[in-house]
């Protein structure tokens, strides 16, 4: 029998990662420190010294959605100033620098594999007259930081509805565009490239999915992930992938892209878990930016335990990371 050796991750890159992530905590603990030293006494200095998106157009025919928090969301410029989206570089401040370049209009979505319907749709023609929901969500990364987002969309069930899965179905993989034009980050080695995500199929049609199309009243700002994006406010912030081109219904469990860099470290699941630590860091507390310190107690399934939970009931949430 031949064994194959498949190391997934090669040595350089989980120092890479590790050095970005030390490199962070300590520019969050330079600013802090900055900010003591400077007197700021509103304690939000780390992302107010970035340039935040520019406006572009508004929506329309958005109605409020019950499914929202009523904790007060985070601001235009937090939201827009501190994202992770590694086309555009590995720093949380590098979207907003560079993702100028990408270009949301027009923007196709081809929709592929166990579908009755296969399909191609043009965004423009498909969000004409379409009623939008606002849904404020927590949103909580795997870094521990999290914020409060008044997200702009429509169920992921109700396209995928339209498109009839095949009974083959279990699964649905997700794609974002993969241009070095548009995305110079495509160029370092960060990542296998596309970025590639997935859910499993009842997850998908669960009523708390979106796709994404807006924030505050507004098309998505380029760093947010224009201009359609996924939403799972339950799981950690990687799985809500950006700038979506393909979603693909399959039969075999997708492996997601930081899964498939690091898979000791992340997940398929990924449902945020006070319980369930990150190998290099705990999970039980995050930061709400813009503050500081991590002091806020991670609640399971990011707060949603009520809605999501019976998804995972027979299941070891420890194993299924
Ligand atoms: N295509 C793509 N999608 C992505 C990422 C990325 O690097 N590329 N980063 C993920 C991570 S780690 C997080 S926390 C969220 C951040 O979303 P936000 O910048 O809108 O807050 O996007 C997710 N979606
Ligand atoms: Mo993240």
């Amino acid at each position: 029998m031949l064994i194959r050796r498949t190391p997934n991750i090669r040595s350089s890159e989980v120092t890479d990662k590790a050095t970005y992530l030390n490199r962070r905590e300590f520019i969050r603990a330079a600013a802090a420190a900055t900010a003591v030293v400077s007197g700021s006494l509103a304690g939000e200095p780390l992302v107010h010294a970035q340039q935040p998106a520019p406006h572009r157009r508004k929506l329309d025919n958005i109605r409020k959605s019950p499914f929202s928090t009523t904790e007060q969301p985070n601001s235009w410029q937090q939201i827009t100033t501190y994202n992770n989206f590694y086309e555009f570089g590995v720093n949380y401040t590098d979207a907003s620098k560079y993702a100028k370049s990408l270009r949301p209009e027009p923007w196709s979505i081809a929709m592929e594999g166990e579908l009755a319907r296969p399909a191609v749709w043009h965004l423009e023609d498909v969000l004409k007259g379409k009623v939008l929901e606002e849904r404020i969500y927590r949103h909580r990364c795997v870094e521990a930081w999290s914020m409060v987002i008044p997200w702009v969309g429509f169920p992921l069930r109700d396209l995928l509805t339209q498109l009839q899965p095949t009974s083959r179905a279990r699964f649905v993989e997700f794609t974002t565009l993969n241009d070095p034009v548009q995305m110079p980050g495509l160029r370092s080695p960060a990542l296998r490239w596309p970025y590639v995500e997935g859910l499993r199929l009842d997850e998908a049609m669960h009523p708390l999915a979106i796709l994404a199309v807006g924030l505050y009243d507004e098309v998505l700002p380029n760093q947010d992930g224009a201009p359609i994006r996924l939403v799972v406010p339950w799981k950690y912030g990687f799985k809500s992938i950006k700038s979506i081109v393909k979603i693909r219904l399959v039969e075999q469990q997708p492996v997601n892209s930081w899964q498939r860099i690091a898979p000791q470290e992340y997940g398929f699941y990924a449902n945020v878990n006070p319980k369930v630590d990150h190998p290099r860091w705990s999970q039980s507390k995050e930061v709400r930016l813009p503050g500081f310190f991590r002091n806020r107690p991670t609640e399971l399934f990011n707060g949603y335990a009520d809605q999501v939970a019976s998804l995972y009931a027979a299941m070891d949430l420890k194993r299924n990371f």
